[in-house]
């Protein structure tokens, strides 16, 4: 089958299309991205010239460019990543965050109502749930938990959460969601907590932990999250939602100080800065549906995991070498230079 992958330059789609390729060599990819400031070409330079792969730049606002698209390549399944992602850049301007994460969303699934689909899936999150206390360790969310989002970026997505069940039920049109905690691995852009340390770190410079540090997400390795994706495609049933997590609970504070540890840099790096605005306290998801319906767990320990993307830092200077000295320095200057 042909599978259009949205937002396959950034970190978890460019990890899906590696997934694939390897693994279902009987299918085509189609690779849609804007590459915005968190899309970047080089990382998909190994897959460029693979006869089982297309890439095409394209912004899915762009309701022309996308029907033109179906048209030509006729995609069995869709599988939307393409999103703005960044908490801090949505309390920074909300805007481009309601146009691509909803308004996309909805061409995306228009050019699938008119051209015909087996599937398309929606890549959620688990922060359409809002946030949990840190006091009550046995509550996790569910599939069945309430929308509750804290932050322009998880209103925006839980608004396109609404959409695609909308469009289900009055379109008929066959949807999955997946909502999944915190990501971390190969390729994830040095903005978000673990890549931003990471390089900091690496650079010596002040590791920027927000407010107490005490705040709580459940990270799961990202290709176990692909392989969470490739089981809903096939065997995951239409119209509903799966949460996808690994009970795998850290402090952020904890994060950091075991990046400082394995890089062997000094926790006197650490800098207490001021908090996030509506800073989610605590993540958790409950994955008990995933696992008994399509037999889904993820495999990769943390301690594994967070060694293994260390060292692909270090072996992938270059990589985010590039996108730090770039742009990059202007956001940073503004997110950090006066915390
Ligand atoms: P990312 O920011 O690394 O990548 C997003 C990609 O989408 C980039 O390549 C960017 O160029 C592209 N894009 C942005 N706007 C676009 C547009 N208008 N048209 C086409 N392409 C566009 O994000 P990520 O961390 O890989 O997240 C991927 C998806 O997974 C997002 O939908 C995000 O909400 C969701 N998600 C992420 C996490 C996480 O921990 N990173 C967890 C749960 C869910
Ligand atoms: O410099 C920092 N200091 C810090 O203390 C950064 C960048 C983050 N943090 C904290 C904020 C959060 O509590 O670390 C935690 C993780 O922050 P992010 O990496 O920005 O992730 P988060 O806000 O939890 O959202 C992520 O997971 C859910 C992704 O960015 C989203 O796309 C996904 O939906």
């Amino acid at each position: 089958m042909t599978i259009l992958v949205t937002g396959g330059a950034g970190f978890i789609g460019s990890n899906f299309i590696f997934f694939m390729l390897e693994n279902h060599p009987e299918d085509r990819i189609v690779c849609l991205d804007k590459l915005t400031y968190a899309g970047n070409l080089s990382t998909l330079k190994d897959v460029m010239d693979d006869p089982n792969f297309r890439f095409v730049k394209l912004d899915i606002c762009d309701r022309e460019g996308v029907y033109k698209l179906f048209e030509e390549e006729k995609p069995d399944v869709v599988v939307n990543f393409a999103a703005e992602s960044h908490v801090d850049r949505s309390i920074e301007n909300p805007e481009v965050f309601l146009q691509t994460n909803i308004l996309g969303t909805q061409v995306l699934m228009d050019a699938c109502r008119k051209y015909g689909i087996q599937r398309f899936h929606q890549v959620g999150t688990d922060e359409v749930y809002g946030d949990l206390p840190l006091d009550r360790p046995d509550l996790f969310f569910t599939e069945t938990t309430p929308i509750h989002a804290s932050s322009p970026y998880s209103a925006s997505k839980a608004s396109a959460d609404l959409l695609v069940l909308a469009y289900h039920r009055t379109f008929g049109l066959p949807v999955t969601i997946s909502r999944c905690s915190n990501n971390y691995g190969p390729y994830q852009f040095p903005e978000k907590l673990i890549p931003l340390m990471i390089a900091n770190a690496l650079n010596d410079k002040p590791l920027p932990v927000y407010g107490k540090g005490e705040n709580v997400r459940d990270w799961l390795y990202v290709e176990d999250h692909c392989k969470a994706i490739d089981r809903i495609l096939r065997e995951g049933r239409d119209g509903e939602v799966y949460n996808i997590g690994g009970h795998n609970e850290m402090r952020n504070i904890d994060i950091v100080k075991l990046i400082c540890k394995t890089l062997g840099k000094p926790e006197s790096l650490i800098t207490y800065v001021t908090d996030r605005k509506g800073h989610d306290m605590r993540y958790a998801i409950d994955p008990a549906k995933i696992h008994s319906e399509l037999g889904w767990l993820p495999e990769t320990k943390f301690a594994d995991g967070i060694r293994k993307t260390i060292q692909w830092y270090l072996d992938h200077k270059t990589w985010w070498e590039e996108i730090i000295s770039g742009d990059y320095q202007n956001y940073y200057q503004r997110m950090y230079g006066n915390r």
